[in-house]
């Protein structure tokens, strides 16, 4: 499959990763900018003088002296960022960014020990404690990183000097973990590892990648002692303080992989081991693995997930909770953690063609991972919160990580260049394959061609979604059998219509021609040209949480197709505590083209409570008055562009 996206929305996020986000992040890995790096919460030990990866690099090349600095899995900063300059390669070809990749892929080299090992802070700071801290030390993790990045760059360049180092990589990994006697018999604390075996698998189709791939993950939880035991033996210095005191949870070790059936610990983790799982279950047909991948995408996606597709109700260990706790100020919502969350759908697709995996995907798209980033691409959220009140995040210790304007970089560089990989190689999501069909998951303006032995299939979606509901799809058939296109009717949409023109006439989507099955509408299109038109009600829409989250009880939030949107202070003033929506008052829409780059924006006419001036802090009788006050909201993803400020996305409702 092959996609070209061409898309208002996507086309000014992906020029943004090409001309802003990347030269910016090179620089930052540099050193070479002047910027502020931020603590990502009040923690005194984090590393935030500068990110020094480059650096890493040099110095375990030999090529200059120093220290590693920064944390144990700085390497990863630069592996995402060269997996990010690889798509963007293959979008856009450039020769001065071709030389950079190049000069980096060459310098990894160099940082390669013989044996294939590669990692920057053992290499230089512990070389005898190689794989000897797996709970901490992230070395598999960085692995994993890197060698995604040389499968994209391999795809998008034809060079084969990444791949050779990713090759042997995974050869000393191979070599050195496994079920046999000499071997290692655990796993990375931090999942990752398995997602780049996966790749290299696919790439290169050796079993051996895929069955390493499927024994970390096995492995979890067969041995929980495991990382708690090397720590113990180990005399090295601790990486990462504190954490071996963690939950089993922490590092879904708590059982053994085919056991787990809900969403713990550390979000991250928990879903890039989700999105190795569905793979090695898709690419093997293990039933078993498919069955903890199904559990466990229903635990969040039922229990555990925010309305803006944000994962990780605490900054306790980064990680889920419980059932139902959903608390909209102090929850997680790591960037990473909606981008895995993506990964982990895009994966499920391929189990079974099923919307809700696209209506996840979206949701987590277009709300918190867009959130994680300005709109001038140079500033990013690591956590997203649902609800801000600047002064709490400055004065109240237990919201220190709760940020109200995006800094230039963080200390833990996790998320910025996560963000660049995604939108870079957005065009992955739009479209899948499910069987013969082709699933149209995402409607962004693109065109992907699919080749089949006796000819191609062209799909070409026409939108300018989310703006607009109307979505057309062209389809040109030159093979000689029907192919089915699966088109996601998303489950945020009660009315959705269309028509399918085809050779032998005109229907509408309404017809037998159109077969709607689990959130997909099939439509036959047999050799040549047919023409779907799907019109999706984009009418915005009030959502109520379940009332189990004791949080949301009382409270609406407002979406206009996949978009969450929110409150601002500098549009609806301080207090949003203090503002109602009524139930019935109608909710207007406007485009706003000079806003925020243009964005759609819900006015609403509410109330606001005004506080009675007589009584204390506590009142036996309820004296507060209401007046009424213009609500006005923009789609959450666009918050805190203006200033640092208020913000809500739950508001109070009035009956
Ligand atoms: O541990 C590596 C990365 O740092 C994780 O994925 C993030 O959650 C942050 O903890
Ligand atoms: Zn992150």
């Amino acid at each position: 499959m092959k996609t070209v996206v061409n898309d208002t929305f996507w086309n000014r996020y992906k020029e943004l990763v090409r001309t802003g986000m990347i030269p910016y992040q090179w620089k930052v890995l540099n050193d070479d900018i002047d910027i502020k790096i931020e603590k990502e919460r009040n923690d005194a030990s984090i590393p935030s003088e500068k990110s020094h990866a480059i650096e890493n690099f040099k110095i375990a090349a030999g090529r200059t002296k120093g220290e590693h600095y920064g944390w144990v899995f700085q390497d990863s900063d630069v592996y995402k960022w060269l997996e990010a300059a690889a798509y963007t390669l293959k979008n856009h070809w450039d020769d001065d960014l071709k030389k950079i990749t190049d000069e980096v892929v060459d310098l990894i080299a160099d940082a390669q020990e013989k044996s294939g090992y590669l990692n920057t802070y053992f290499t230089i700071m512990e070389p005898d404690h190689k794989y000897k801290r797996l709970g901490e030390s992230h070395e598999l993790y960085c692995a994993g990183h890197f060698i995604e990045a040389a499968v994209a760059y391999h795809q998008a360049t034809g060079s084969k000097k990444a791949l050779d180092i990713a090759i042997k990589l995974a050869d000393h990994i191979d070599a050195s973990f496994g079920p046999e006697d000499g071997k290692i018999h655990g796993c990375d604390g931090h999942e990752e590892v398995e997602i780049g075996l996966m790749r290299l698998y696919h790439l290169t189709g050796e079993k051996r990648y895929l069955k390493l791939s499927e024994y970390f993950l096995l492995q979890r939880g067969q041995d929980p002692d495991f990382f708690k035991r090397q720590f113990r033996e180990d005399t090295g210095k601790p990486a990462i303080g504190g954490l071996y005191n963690a939950p089993l949870t922490y590092f879904q070790i708590h059982a053994p992989i085919l056991e787990q059936d809900s969403a713990e610990g550390h979000a991250v983790r928990l879903v890039y081991m989700c999105t190795a799982l569905a793979d090695v279950a898709a690419s093997t047909g293990n039933k078993d693995l498919e069955a903890v991948c199904r559990k466990i995408w229903r635990n969040i996606v039922d229990k555990r997930m925010f309305i803006t597709g944000g994962i990780g109700s605490t900054v306790n260990g980064e990680s889920f909770t419980l059932d139902y706790d959903l608390p909209n100020d102090t929850m997680y919502c790591e960037t990473c953690a909606s981008i895995g969350l993506i990964f982990f759908a895009r994966q499920m697709l391929r189990l079974s063609a099923d919307g809700e995996f696209g209506d996840v995907m979206e949701r987590a798209l277009y709300n918190t991972a867009l959130a994680g980033m300005a709109l001038d691409g140079k500033h990013f959220f690591y956590v997203n919160p649902l609800e801000v009140v600047p002064e709490k995040s400055e004065k109240d210790p237990t919201k220190s990580h709760v940020k109200v304007v995006r800094p230039d970089w963080l200390g833990c560089a996790c998320c910025p260049p996560n963000l660049a990989r995604l939108i870079a190689s957005v065009e992955d999501y739009v479209y899948s394959e499910s069987g013969k069909d082709i699933l149209v998951n995402l409607f962004i303006k693109s065109e992907m061609v699919r080749e089949y032995e006796d000819g191609e299939v062209t799909v070409r979606i026409d939108a300018d979604y989310p703006r607009s509901g109307k979505v057309q799809i062209h389809v040109d058939n030159s093979t000689k059998e029907a192919v089915r296109i699966g088109v996601r009717v998303p489950g945020w949409c009660d009315k959705a219509g269309g028509k399918i023109v085809a050779g032998n006439g005109e229907s509408t989507i309404e017809d037998c021609a159109v077969v709607a099955e689990k959130g997909f509408w099939y439509t036959e299109c047999s050799t040549g040209a047919t023409d779907i038109e799907l019109e999706l009600d984009m009418t915005p829409r009030r959502w109520y949480a379940s009332p189990l989250v004791s949080e949301d009880v009382n409270k609406v939030s407002i979406a206009r197709g996949p978009q969450v949107f929110c409150a601002e202070g500098v549009d609806n003033g301080d207090n949003l505590h203090l503002l109602m929506l009524p139930k019935y008052a109608a909710l207007k829409c406007s485009w706003q083209d000079e806003l925020l780059e243009g964005v759609e924006v819900i006015e609403a006419d509410g109330l606001r409570t005004v506080a009675a001036r007589e009584g204390g802090l506590y009142r036996t009788t309820k004296a507060e008055t209401s007046e009424p006050a213009k609500i006005k909201m923009i789609p959450y993803y666009a918050w805190a562009n203006r200033g640092r400020n208020e913000m809500r996305v739950w508001l109070n409702e009035k009956e």
